[in-house]
C-alpha cells in the first residue's frame, strides 16, 4: 500500500469511529434531562446546617466529657474553619454541639446556586476534615469508625429571618447547656441516678436549674466558660499577627458573643455589608490558639513562596 493510500485508510477508519461515538453519545444523551435543575432563589440567605448521625452513641463511646467535651467542640470549629476557608462566600458560621451552621451571604453565585452541589460540598468537606483532624484533637482516643453528618439547606428570604435563625440556634444551647450542666452535676457530684437527676429537673425553670447549681453546687452559671453557654461564632477578621513584623492577616476568629443582642449586629457589620473588606479587629484576649495555629500556618505558606 502506498502512503497516500495508508492515509486515506487512516483517515477513514477515525471518521468512522468518531461518526459511531458521536451517535451513541447522541442516542443516550437524553439520559441528561431526567437530572433536575436544582438551583436554589436567588437574593435568599443561604443557610446549610450539619448535624453529627447518632452522637448520643459516638460521644459515648470516645469518652467526651460530660456535659462538654473541650476537644470535640474545638475540633468541629477547627473543621467549620476548614469549611470558610473553602467557602469564601460564607459570612457567618455558628456551632454547638455536634451541629454547625454555614452562612453564605443571599449574593453568592457560586456554582450557578446549585443545592446539590453546595450542600454535598460543605458536608463532605466537614466530615473529612473532622475525621483527618480527629488525632490532633484526641491523641489518646483512637476513632472507633467513621462518624457521618446530616445537612440540609434552609433559605431565608430577609436579613430579620437570618437574625432569628441564628437567635433561635443560640437560645437553643443556653437550654440545653443549662440543663446539661445541672443534670450531669446532680449525677457525678450529687450522687443521683440518671433518672432520679431527670425527675428532680423534670417541670423546673431556668431560675431553679441555676438555684441548684449554686446551692448545691457552688456553681454560678455565669461564670461557665463562655463557649459552652453561648456556643461558636465564626467570623473573618484581619488580626495583627505577632510573628509576621505586626502585619495583619485575615483568619477566622472564634466569638462567643451574645448574638441575640442588636449590639453584636452592630458591631459586626460586615456581615451584611457582603463586598466590604474583611474588617481589623485587635482583641483585648491573648489570641486563641485556634487563631494562632492559623497565623503561623499562613507565615509557613508564605516563606516556601
Ligand atoms: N458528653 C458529651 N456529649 C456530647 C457533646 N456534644 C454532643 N454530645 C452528644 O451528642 C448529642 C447531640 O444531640 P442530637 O444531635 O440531638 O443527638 P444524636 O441524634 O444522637 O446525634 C447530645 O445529646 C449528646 O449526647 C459533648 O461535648 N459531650
Ligand atoms: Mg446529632
Amino acid at each position: 500500500m502506498t502512503i497516500r493510500k495508508f492515509q486515506t485508510k487512516a483517515n477513514f477508519l477515525i471518521k468512522r469511529f468518531f461518526n459511531t461515538s458521536k451517535m451513541a453519545n447522541s442516542k443516550f444523551e437524553y439520559v441528561r434531562e431526567f437530572e433536575n435543575e436544582d438551583k436554589i432563589m436567588p437574593n435568599c440567605w443561604v443557610v446549610v446546617r450539619i448535624d453529627g448521625k447518632g452522637f448520643h452513641k459516638f460521644s459515648k463511646l470516645h469518652n467526651f466529657d460530660k456535659p462538654n467535651d473541650v476537644r470535640a467542640l474545638e475540633l468541629m470549629n477547627y473543621a467549620a474553619i476548614d469549611v470558610m476557608n473553602e467557602f469564601r462566600d460564607i459570612v457567618i458560621s455558628f456551632g454547638q454541639s455536634d451541629e454547625y451552621s454555614f452562612v453564605f451571604h443571599k449574593g453568592a453565585l457560586l456554582y450557578n446556586r446549585r443545592h446539590s452541589k453546595i450542600l454535598t460540598y460543605v458536608n463532605s468537606l466537614f466530615s473529612s476534615s473532622y475525621v483527618f483532624n480527629w488525632s490532633q484533637f484526641f491523641p489518646s482516643e483512637k476513632l472507633q469508625y467513621p462518624p457521618s453528618f446530616d445537612a440540609r439547606i434552609i433559605l431565608y428570604p430577609s436579613d430579620e429571618n437570618l437574625k432569628d435563625y441564628l437567635s433561635w440556634r443560640q437560645a437553643d444551647v443556653h437550654i440545653n447547656n443549662l440543663y446539661n450542666t445541672t443534670f450531669w452535676n446532680l449525677i457525678l457530684k450529687g450522687g443521683l441516678t440518671n433518672n432520679e437527676a431527670e425527675k428532680r429537673l423534670s417541670g423546673t425553670l431556668s431560675s431553679d436549674k441555676n438555684e441548684i447549681l449554686f446551692s448545691e453546687f457552688g456553681i454560678n452559671y455565669n461564670n461557665e466558660s463562655p463557649m459552652f453557654r453561648k456556643g461558636t461564632i465564626l467570623l473573618r477578621k484581619k488580626v495583627k499577627n505577632p510573628n509576621n513584623n505586626g502585619r495583619y492577616n485575615c483568619v477566622i476568629y472564634p466569638f462567643f458573643e451574645d448574638l441575640i443582642q442588636n449590639k453584636f449586629w452592630k458591631t459586626h457589620t460586615e456581615i451584611f455589608d457582603y463586598k466590604s473588606a474583611v474588617p481589623t479587629y485587635d482583641p483585648t484576649e491573648k489570641l486563641p490558639d485556634i487563631v494562632e495555629q492559623q497565623l503561623r500556618e499562613l507565615d509557613r505558606k508564605s516563606q516556601k513562596t
